[in-house]
């Protein structure tokens, strides 16, 4: 089955004044609209070799696989982390996995700001849930894939690359960050995908 794009679940314009319209536009219609089309490209590819019994463009396929197939996660989850009039801070047992890993909110904050605000390049600042140790975990993310760990679950993810937030913000990432974290993000869903991670 291909994958579909997976429609916004708030008007273009509902992120206003913090992200606006023309950004969400063009992020969701067309930066995240091209890694579901690479993802299925990449799987289409995969199934040909499978077909034909070639594997020599093996290492091509596996790269667009990893990179694509990480850019659709991700933005996946990062239009559901968002809500009009979100922000605020986390409740329940979320804002209690928060206390007791980073000590409390305002220090995940700082820290998770930390990180995506240094990220080099193109990339996500990630808060993670690691089921090996029932850990949650501050991540970078490099490009969509790189500097990951295995076996994680993105909870909540702030993408920093450029075409996330230039029209608006232009060259001044940290207004971004603290715009999204103040503004933006949607508690609930954070907690939900906690709750239902593996
Ligand atoms: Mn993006």
């Amino acid at each position: 089955m291909p994958h579909e794009l997976p429609p916004l679940p708030y008007d273009y314009a509902a992120l206003e004044p913090h992200y606006d319209e023309q950004t969400v536009r063009l992020h969701h219609d067309v930066h995240h609209a091209a890694y579901v089309k690479g993802l299925n490209a990449a799987e289409d590819k995969l199934a040909s070799m499978i077909k034909a019994g070639d594997y020599a463009a093996i290492k091509p396929v596996c790269k667009e696989l990893s990179f694509h197939g990480s850019g659709h996660i991700l933005h996946s989850i990062f239009w559901a982390n968002m809500t009009p009039g979100g922000g605020g801070v986390p409740e329940g047992e979320l804002a209690l996995a928060i206390d007791g890993a980073f000590g409390s909110y305002d220090a995940f904050k700082a820290m998770f700001l930390a990180a995506a605000n240094g990220v080099e390049g193109s990339g996500w600042g990630v808060l993670a849930y690691r089921s090996m140790d029932e850990a949650l975990v501050v991540l970078q993310a490099e490009k969509h894939e790189n500097l990951t760990q295995w076996g994680v679950q993105p909870l909540l993810v702030l993408d920093v690359w450029e075409h996330a937030y230039y029209l608006k913000y232009q060259n001044r990432r940290p207004e971004w960050t603290k715009a999204f974290m103040e503004n933006l993000v949607n508690w609930k869903n954070v907690g939900e995908r906690m709750a239902a991670a593996p």
